[in-house]
């Protein structure tokens, strides 16, 4: 007891008295302990959190539309000892979206706009020697002068990055704008030569200080200089560095710019700052693409949001880490940091690992026409390059996305002109204000692919970059309409650096196909979509870079689908796990020898109609090598070419375990890689089954495999033939309304999250049979009744479509089991509801040769039925 309570006091002194080291010219303490929060201004039923912290992780996912947007208030007593006396104090927030108002001892202290760049605010005039209460509100509401007003992603509330306290002398380097007040360029840097300039501001008294800047390489000096303070600025340029050693994508090498703030009298440290130093130079080039110290180099990555599952934008600090180590891993050299500024830890892992990477503010799909809108989308813009500034990693700033794909006033054609006009002003300033911050980056806007309505607004010319966001086969079209437009483009604007700053299709990796197409959110239609892409980027070279979009699938709570909430373009799942299309890249990125087995490992098929032991489906391997040899269980099948990174192989699996083997010889070495694939093989024949545990789980109306949460797999339906099993008459649902594109629905199904096993349907069914050996079979039929009224915006991106109208259909029907009924009067909408799910189980016991007989028998509109399984029970 007493322990505890002696421990419990210790921890109290740890959490609450911060020292402020004398002899440190600048310290930094985390104040991400011991906060409480709650969603009203009492503390008094707050819970005590420490940051990062969201207060949507959870809602975001549940069916409920909607996600809790409005205040929530964070508070922390913050006890200061003398040493603080005398001293600049900061509260330093690295992301809190998305409005924040700070209070110390019930002073506003300051206040500010926009989620994701960091800020500071001035804390030593409100904080005295003791005890402080320190009171935060963050409020993610919508706010019309605060981009982003719509997105496809989550505007998670919260301080969800971390927030620190910040002591200097009263003389420092300036904090402004939450930037660490020195700048350094690099004038020129060539493989013999690289100058160095620093330049920055103080705050407080400027008398008797100047300013040393050393460049060093590890802890040797490299260049020094010194120079004095004019009306609060300095600027020096260093002695050229001969011979630098130059910072790449395959050698991110980084020398340090260190900064020191400098008492001539005393010779005492006032402050240091310490900045990364990468020496590089680069262009973009309307023809030839991008060149990093004079060579070419295709840059190819991914963009990246910054969402877990599990955990929302609130995550640990190394998380950020990881998802670069994860592009650098895939062979990437590229990183669309989009739609918004994020963690620190982002650009500073992109100059480690050698990422070029092209940072924005989130303008994204509109824009409000309002002084106030303007002036927050300047600030942030400036708050973003002069936070990120010192960073090799950065090429390009961007401050607009797809402001054109739904503008505002689409019956008002004259008012539309008018918002064209704000919108084209609104990049005009900006790019002429990130040009004068930072002249040394290019500016860019991503755009959708509808390029004449750009090119009419007159965007296309503002920016020294385009970037295309490009679904063609997606949204719309083909993928072979990429390349196209990408050359037509080229054409009409040769001079004109372009990246695709988005592609990519939705990747469920519960869902695999044999026949892949558009929408049915496969993997293997993803894979084969970047397979099209990848080769049209790589065939042009004025192509200069290019995101996929997007590294992982992250939430964006108001999008249905198979996972609702989810946007599943991702490489890597919400977790972070590799999906085929990750493998994909790695094998055409990667200069590593890689040799990698398809994840689908769950599988299951009906037997080769001769041969009812084995089942053959296509396994693909991922690898840089030239040919493939596959073993499956032992034997050795056949030895492949591989093209495009990938080698696709007949196999034909048992029941059961099987094993599989890849060998591949690169560079005179032998590779391989294993996998066990976990096969449910059901008969063709039934009445010939040998599986003592038959087991059948089939979607009606779907030509995919889903295999769902707890590892059922379920195959595509088929027609019954006599023998086997199967459903009589009826068509696949197809959603009606306004042209509205799908496979099967798009919406979310209540009470599942197994939503792909309820989205389609064979509509108009008149049976379904099993012919079944004699025995005890569990029967399951599901239902959800797909048609509605009510009403759901079709995604903006998803560029066929407008709203969903499609009037909803009453069904009553009987069906009957063997002659006997089972459902009576059925009514699915009436009885589960629409868009929700509906489940009948029931026991069959098959005394004769006849198998199963589900019979479907109209009353009123047509019969359907989403999925059936069969269980033989004994
Ligand atoms: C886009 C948007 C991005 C979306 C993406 C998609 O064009 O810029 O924010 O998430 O499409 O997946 O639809």
């Amino acid at each position: 007891m007493l322990s505890k309570l002696f421990k419990a006091i210790c921890l109290l002194f740890v959490a609450v008295f911060y020292t402020s080291f004398a002899f440190a010219q600048r310290t930094e303490i985390s104040l991400n302990n011991d906060w409480h929060f709650s969603k009203d201004s009492s503390a008094k039923q707050s819970s005590v959190i420490n940051l990062p912290h969201t207060w949507n992780k959870d809602d975001v996912m549940d069916d409920a539309p909607g996600y809790y947007r409005g205040p929530g208030w964070y508070h922390k007593t913050l006890t200061l000892n003398k040493s603080f006396k005398d001293k600049a104090i900061f509260l330093y927030f690295n992301g809190a979206n998305q409005e924040t108002d700070v209070y110390i001892n019930g002073h506003k202290a300051g206040s500010h706009k926009g989620g994701y760049t960091r800020f500071c605010v001035e804390a030593d005039q409100y904080l005295k020697i003791g005890v402080n209460d320190i009171a935060v509100k963050v409020d993610n509401s919508f706010n019309e002068n605060i981009p982003p007003l719509t997105a496809d992603f989550t505007f998670y509330g919260g301080i969800y990055r971390s927030v620190s306290l910040i002591t200097t002398n009263k003389t420092h380097f300036a904090l402004e704008h939450a930037a660490n007040g020195v700048f350094v360029t690099t004038p020129d840097v060539s493989p013999s030569s690289a100058s160095v300039k620093v330049t920055g501001e103080i705050d407080g008294s400027a008398n008797d200080v100047q300013v040393i800047t050393t460049v060093l390489n590890g802890t040797k000096t490299v260049a020094k200089a010194t120079t004095s303070i004019k009306d609060g600025h300095f600027e020096h340029t260093l002695p050229a560095i001969g011979k630098p050693h130059l910072w790449s994508t395959d050698d991110p090498f980084l020398y340090s710019v260190k900064t020191q703030l400098i008492n001539k009298t005393t010779g005492a440290i006032l402050d240091e700052v310490v900045n990364p130093l990468g020496l590089r130079w680069f262009k973009f080039d309307g023809e030839k693409g991008f060149f990093l110290n004079g060579n070419p180099l295709k840059l190819v990555g991914t963009s990246r949001h910054q969402d877990f599952e599990g955990i929302g934008n609130a995550i640990p600090v190394n998380y950020n880490v990881h998802d670069v180590e994860l592009i650098k891993q895939m062979g990437g050299n590229f990183l669309r940091v989009s739609h918004y500024p994020q963690d620190p830890k982002i650009l500073e892992t992109c100059d480690r690992l050698g990422i070029l990477a092209s940072v924005e503010i989130p303008i994204v799909n509109a824009i409000t026409e309002s002084e106030a809108f303007t002036e927050t989308c300047k600030n942030m813009q400036v708050e973003m390059i002069r936070q990120n500034f010192n960073h090799p990693s950065v090429i390009i700033w961007a401050y607009m996305n797809e402001v054109l794909l739904r503008p505002k006033f689409s019956d008002d054609k004259p008012r539309q002109q008018q918002y064209f006009g704000h919108i084209k002003q609104l990049a005009q300033a900006l790019d002429s204000l990130t040009r004068k911050e930072d002249p040394s980056r290019y500016t860019m806007i991503a755009c959708h692919g509808d390029y004449n309505r750009y090119r009419q607004v007159g965007l296309v010319e503002i920016p020294q970059i385009i970037g295309w966001n490009l679904y063609n086969g997606w949204y719309g079209g083909k993928t072979e309409d990429f390349g196209k437009f990408l050359d037509s483009f080229h054409h009409d604007f040769p001079a004109l650096p372009i990246m695709i700053s988005e592609f990519g299709a939705d990747a469920d990796p519960r869902i695999r196909s044999l026949q892949p197409v558009r929408f049915d959110k496969s993997i293997e239609y993803a894979v084969d979509f970047n397979k099209v892409y990848l080769k049209a980027i790589e065939e042009r070279p004025f192509v200069a870079a290019a995101a996929v979009w997007n590294l992982a699938d992250f939430n964006s709570e108001t999008r249905d689908e198979t996972m609702p909430h989810i946007n599943n373009k991702g490489l890597l799942t919400w977790d972070r796990k590799p999906k085929d299309t990750y493998f994909f890249y790695e094998a055409n990125l990667i200069k590593q020898p890689f040799i990698k087995i398809s994840n689908w490992l769950i599988r299951a098929a009906i037997t080769d109609s001769l041969n009812q032991s084995v089942a053959t489906q296509p396994l693909t391997v991922f690898s840089n090598a030239a040919k493939i040899t596959l073993k499956v269980n032992g034997i050795s099948i056949n030895t492949q070419q591989v093209s495009d990174g990938m080698s696709t192989f007949n196999v034909a699996f048992k029941n059961g375990i099987n094993k599989i083997e890849a060998d591949a010889i690169i560079n005179g070495k032998a590779y391989k890689d294993e996998a066990i694939i976990k096969f449910n093989l059901i008969p063709r024949q039934l009445q010939s089954a040998k599986q003592a545990n038959l087991n059948i789980n089939v979607l009606l109306g779907a030509k995919r495999f889903y295999t769902d949460k707890a590892r059922n797999i379920w195959i595509p339906d088929q027609a019954y033939k006599p023998g086997s099993f199967g459903s009589i008459g009826g068509e696949t649902y197809v959603m009606k309304g306004n042209g509205r594109q799908s496979y099967g629905t798009d919406r979310n199904i209540i009470n599942t999250t197994d939503d792909p096993i309820y989205q389609t349907q064979q509509v108009r069914l008149q049976g379904y049979r099993f012919d079944v050996p004699p025995g005890k079979y569990e029967i399951t039929l599901h239902f959800a009744e797909l048609t509605t009224d009510k009403t759901k915006e079709a995604l903006a991106y998803n560029l066929d479509n407008s709203t969903n109208k499609e009037a909803s259909q009453e069904r009553i029907f009987d069906v009957l089991i063997n002659d006997k009924p089972l459902l009576q009067k059925f009514n699915v909408a009436a009885k589960y509801g629409s868009l929700t799910v509906g489940t009948e189980k029931t026991i069959v016991t098959v005394a004769n040769k006849n198998g199963i007989k589900i019979n479907f028998k109209a009353i009123k509109g047509e019969p359907i039925l989403n999925a059936i399984q069969l269980k033989k029970i004994s």
